[in-house]
C-alpha cells in the first residue's frame, strides 16, 4: 500500500493540492512500481497534528475524485479518514477501503457509511488522538491491549454491518506508542493475527527510527524497509509505504529466498 498524501504538513512526501492528471500521474507512478493499493489522505495525523475538517479534505481530494471521474483508477484506492463524509464522498467515486486510524470512534456514522457502500475498512489502534498521544504513553502489556482493542472494533464494525471478511486490522505504530512499544507490538504481530484478519502495519519514516537510530525523517528509508520485512516475517498482509519499489524490490527479493527455502 503506497501512500499519496494530499497534505501541506505530512510526515514525508505530502503534497499538497494536485490538479486531476498529476493525480492520476502519482497513482500510475505508483502502480507501475508495484503497489497493489494506494491511501490517499488529506488530512496529517503526525504526533501534534490539528484535525482537518470534512470541507477543507474534501477540497485537498478534489484533484483525485475528478481524475477518477474521467478514468478508473490504475489501483485499488483507500481514504485514510476518520470522517463519514470524506469516506463516503471517496467510496461514491470509486474507492473501495476506507483506512480509519480511529477505528470508527470519532465518527459514528464512518462505519454505518462503509456498511451501506459495500465498503472494506482498515481499523487502526490509537491511543489518544494526534495531538496528546506521544505524551507519555503508558501499557501493562502492550500487545494484550491492542489485541483487546482491536477485537472490540472489529466486533463494533461487523455490529454496524461491515462484513467480517471487509476488515483489515492495524497496531497503529507511533500512535501512543513509545520505541519499546512499537518494537513489542512488531514482535508481537502474530498474537494480533490471531484475530484472524489481515494485518496492516506502518511503519514508514516514522519517529521511531528517530529514537532506534537517530535518523532524521529524509534518511529512513532503508530501517523503513528492514522493518517492513520484519513486520511481513511476522504475518503482516499489507505494508503502508511511502517508498514503494524499495519496498517491492525487498519483499521480491525476500520472498524468493523464502519459496527457496520450501523447495
Ligand atoms: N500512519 C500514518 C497515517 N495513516 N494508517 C494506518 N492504517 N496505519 C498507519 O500506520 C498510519 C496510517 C502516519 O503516516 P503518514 O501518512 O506518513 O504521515 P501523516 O499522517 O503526517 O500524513
Amino acid at each position: 500500500m503506497g501512500v499519496l498524501n494530499v497534505t501541506p504538513d505530512s510526515l514525508w512526501g505530502g503534497v499538497g493540492a494536485i490538479d486531476p492528471e498529476a493525480a492520476l500521474g502519482r497513482l500510475e507512478e505508483m502502480a507501475a512500481d508495484g503497489a497493489a493499493i494506494c491511501d490517499v489522505g488529506a488530512e496529517s495525523t503526525r504526533p501534534g497534528a490539528e484535525p482537518v475538517d470534512a470541507e477543507v479534505q474534501l477540497a485537498r481530494l478534489s484533484g483525485v475524485l475528478r481524475a477518477l471521474a474521467v478514468a478508473p483508477a490504475p489501483l485499488a484506492l483507500s481514504i485514510d479518514t476518520s470522517l463519514a463524509r470524506v469516506a463516503a464522498a471517496a467510496l461514491d467515486a470509486g474507492f473501495t477501503l476506507v483506512n480509519d486510524v480511529t477505528a470508527g470512534r470519532s465518527d459514528p456514522a464512518l462505519l454505518p457509511t462503509v456498511a451501506e457502500r459495500g465498503g472494506a475498512v482498515c481499523l487502526m489502534h490509537m491511543r489518544g488522538d494526534p495531538r496528546t498521544m506521544q505524551s507519555d504513553p503508558r501499557y501493562d502489556d502492550v500487545v494484550g491491549e491492542v489485541r483487546e482493542h482491536l477485537a472490540a472494533r472489529l466486533a463494533a464494525a461487523v455490529d454496524a454491518g461491515v462484513p467480517e471478511e471487509r476488515v483489515l486490522l492495524d497496531p497503529g505504530i507511533g500512535f501512543g506508542k513509545t520505541l519499546e512499544h512499537n518494537l513489542a507490538l512488531l514482535a508481537g504481530l502474530p498474537v494480533l493475527a490471531e484475530l484472524g484478519r489481515p494485518l496492516v502495519v506502518g511503519v514508514s519514516r516514522k519517529g521511531m527510527f528517530g529514537t532506534l537510530l537517530g535518523r532524521e525523517v529524509a534518511e529512513r528509508m532503508p530501517a523503513s524497509v528492514a522493518a517492513g520485512l520484519a513486520a511481513v516475517a511476522r504475518g503482516a498482509a499489507v505494508l503502508r509505504v511511502h517508498d514503494v519499489r524499495a519496498t517491492v524490490d525487498a519483499l521480491g527479493v525476500w520472498t524468493a529466498v523464502e519459496a527457496a527455502g520450501g523447495r
